[in-house]
């Protein structure tokens, strides 16, 4: 029902792109923390460096699926990167980090493995806006090893149910509900960007941006199992996810060399025993 795009982008040019980024990126958090960093354009924000990940779904009409806001309410985009030490986070939204009223912003849910579960929630926000039943927990830029999420207002088929109802959709998280701080991510920026940007130029943007110590989610080696970024407001009319695939393994080795080895082994041990 939804159509998020999924084109992330790591092309043989991305992989160039990545390598002189690596080169350009000193060994210490934030390189990648605001949004000139991201090297995204002002005219199109569905463009991005093409050595990060990426999905964008900019919309500019009131109605955004399952719900209604406009761009106040529109999730634009995510992009992520990492390197050996640090996990990069960038979010694209209408949604200003503290509303006054209507609904405040999502967290930031991260699936390692991207196989449905959202071990991790990074905190966006700590305002209620009209609704405290679906703030969530936590200050921003902490966290959590999550334990429970809160998921907006709809179900599966986009009816709409209310807030903490049973038959809400579980797919698509929104705040943190319960679990552990188990720390902060470094340089965590919700940037009013102004306008200019995308389909609804005009209005007001927001960038969230953070890079996470990749030891506080178990280790660079895990990026390798692919991930997921979620993001939405806490009603979730509008949500927008990044599936980042796995890295490909290597292919075993053809069963005939396999056999070839084993039987230059036979043949190496026959002969150790013959001594
Ligand atoms: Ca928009
Ligand atoms: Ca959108
Ligand atoms: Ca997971």
């Amino acid at each position: 029902m939804m159509q998020c795009q999924s084109n992330y982008s790591r092309s043989v040019m991305g992989s160039l792109l990545g390598a002189a980024l690596l080169i350009a990126t000193p060994a210490s958090a934030g390189t990648i923390s605001s949004f000139s960093d991201w090297q995204i354009s002002h005219a199109d924000l569905s463009s991005g460096n093409s050595a990060v990940y990426y999905t964008t779904e900019d919309q500019h009409t009131d109605y955004l699926d399952p719900g209604y806001g406009g761009q106040g309410y529109d999730a634009e985009a995510i992009y992520t990167t990492w390197d050996a030490n640090y996990l990069y986070i960038g979010m694209m939204t209408g949604r200003e980090q503290n509303p006054s009223s209507g609904w405040a912003p999502g967290d930031i849910a991260i699936d390692l493995g991207s196989n449905g579960r959202y071990e991790f929630g990074l905190v966006t926000s700590s305002a209620t806006g009209s609704n405290p039943a679906t703030a969530g927990v936590g200050s921003p830029g902490d966290l959590f090893a999550v334990s429970g999420w809160n998921y907006g207002i709809w179900d599966a088929s986009g009816n709409h149910v209310g807030a903490n109802s049973p038959l809400v959709d579980t797919d698509h998280p929104t705040s943190v509900a319960s679990g552990n701080v188990i720390g902060s991510a470094d340089h965590f920026l919700y940037s009013s960007i102004g306008s200019g940007y995308g389909d609804w130029g005009n209005d007001e943007h927001y960038f969230i941006s953070a890079a996470i110590d990749l030891s506080l989610l178990g280790g660079a080696a895990l990026m390798d199992d692919g991930l997921s970024l979620h993001w939405a407001a806490n009603c979730n009319n509008d949500w927008i996810l990044l599936d980042v695939p796995a890295s490909p393994v290597p292919a075993p080795l053809p069963l005939m060399l396999l056999a070839a080895g084993l039987l230059g082994l036979m043949a190496t041990r026959r002969a150790k025993r013959s001594v």
